[in-house]
């Protein structure tokens, strides 16, 4: 599944479009609600699409999946639903700033609206909290991954003076800083030295761009025997595990502990344990469907969804992962 491109997605959801114009004469049209996620090529996301599709499946409506990784992807794919008669969309958004431009949008066309993961952001920097959103508690998650990677460095009896937190941080988007300031908050909390925490900022929340962000914090400190990692989500500690590696530090050195679960499935699945420890697993399919869900809810049945809903995560390693991700249904 994630070989997939974002383009064949793309192609993919205009198909979907393209094949949906109402039968002359047809009763009630089929409704369409869409489902616009920033990084289709993300487990995350396609986990998310997953979800919404099980819920377009119980409730009988179609789900169209548009990738959308620019602002401008993002005001074609609304105006494309109105065109198709789809009454609402669920979005995860490539810039949170889009906020005020996408709700107007919306708007214009009638579509009502759920954001899913990444909040939006008025013109004035501060949260829409009066656009209907469901994400993580992000910071929640962010304080279990510091406590856990606290525990892990505890139980291998590293002394701190020769370990570094290596902190991938995405700081512009506050899904993001939040997750990494809990972790660094925790992390505090249980003593583990403010200057032996390092950050790198992330310029693309990919592999290449915490990879990228990694090798600085590196060169900076090479005398850093074993390092914990946090980030936003598993991918950004899969790039500073990458970065490790190339500089000889692998997993008896290295514990990195990432968050969203769906991301790291073939790391976990390795025959070797590498520097990636574990991560705080989110239901990618649960939040997808419930999103859908209230969408489909309120559009039908005019019942409104409450305006904040946060999920919660559960902690997997290489240990207990392959039951837990079955569990939430991630993996049959
Ligand atoms: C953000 C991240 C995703 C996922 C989601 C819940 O959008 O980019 O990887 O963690 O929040």
């Amino acid at each position: 599944m994630k070989h997939l491109r974002p383009l064949l997605i793309c192609l993919a959801g205009l198909g979907a479009l393209a094949g949906t114009s109402p039968v002359a004469g047809a009763a009630e049209p089929r409704l369409k609600l869409g489902y616009l996620v920033k990084q289709p090529e993300e487990p995350w996301f396609q986990f998310e699409w997953q979800g919404a599709e099980k819920a377009a499946a119980q409730y009988g409506f179609d789900v169209v999946k548009l990738g959308v990784t620019d602002g401008e992807k993002v005001m074609t794919a609304i105006d494309n639903l109105a065109a198709v008669g789809a009454k609402g969309f669920v979005i995860c958004t490539p810039d949170v700033r889009l906020g005020p431009g996408i709700m107007n949008k919306a708007r214009q066309n009638g579509l009502k609206v759920i954001t899913v993961d990444d909040q939006l952001v008025a013109g004035d920097g501060r949260f829409m909290t009066n656009v209907h959103y469901l994400g993580m508690s992000a910071s929640r998650i962010g304080h279990d991954v510091g406590q856990e990677l606290f525990k892990e460095m505890q139980r291998r009896k590293w002394p701190v003076e020769e370990t570094g937190l290596c902190a991938i941080t995405f700081e512009e988007l506050d899904t993001a800083r939040a997750r990494t300031d809990g972790a660094i908050a925790a992390l505090k909390v249980a003593g583990f030295p403010t200057d032996r925490i390092f950050k790198g900022a992330q310029k693309t929340t990919d592999i290449p761009g915490s990879f990228a962000a990694a090798n600085i914090v590196l060169t900076q400190h090479p005398v850093v025997k074993h390092w914990l990692i946090c980030a936003l989500n598993d991918t950004g500690v899969l790039g500073a595990v990458r970065a490790m590696e190339d500089r000889g530090l692998t997993a008896g050195d290295v514990i990195g502990i990432g968050i969203n679960g769906t991301d790291c499935i073939d790391e976990l699945r390795k025959s070797k344990p590498t520097g990636f420890y574990g991560s705080m697993l989110v239901s990618a399919p649960q939040e997808g469907f419930r999103t859908a869900e209230m969408l489909c809810h309120w559009v039908k049945d005019d019942i409104e969804p409450p305006l904040d809903t946060r999920t919660a995560g559960i902690f997997i390693t290489r240990e207990n992962f392959e039951q837990v991700l079955k569990q939430e249904g991630i993996i049959p």
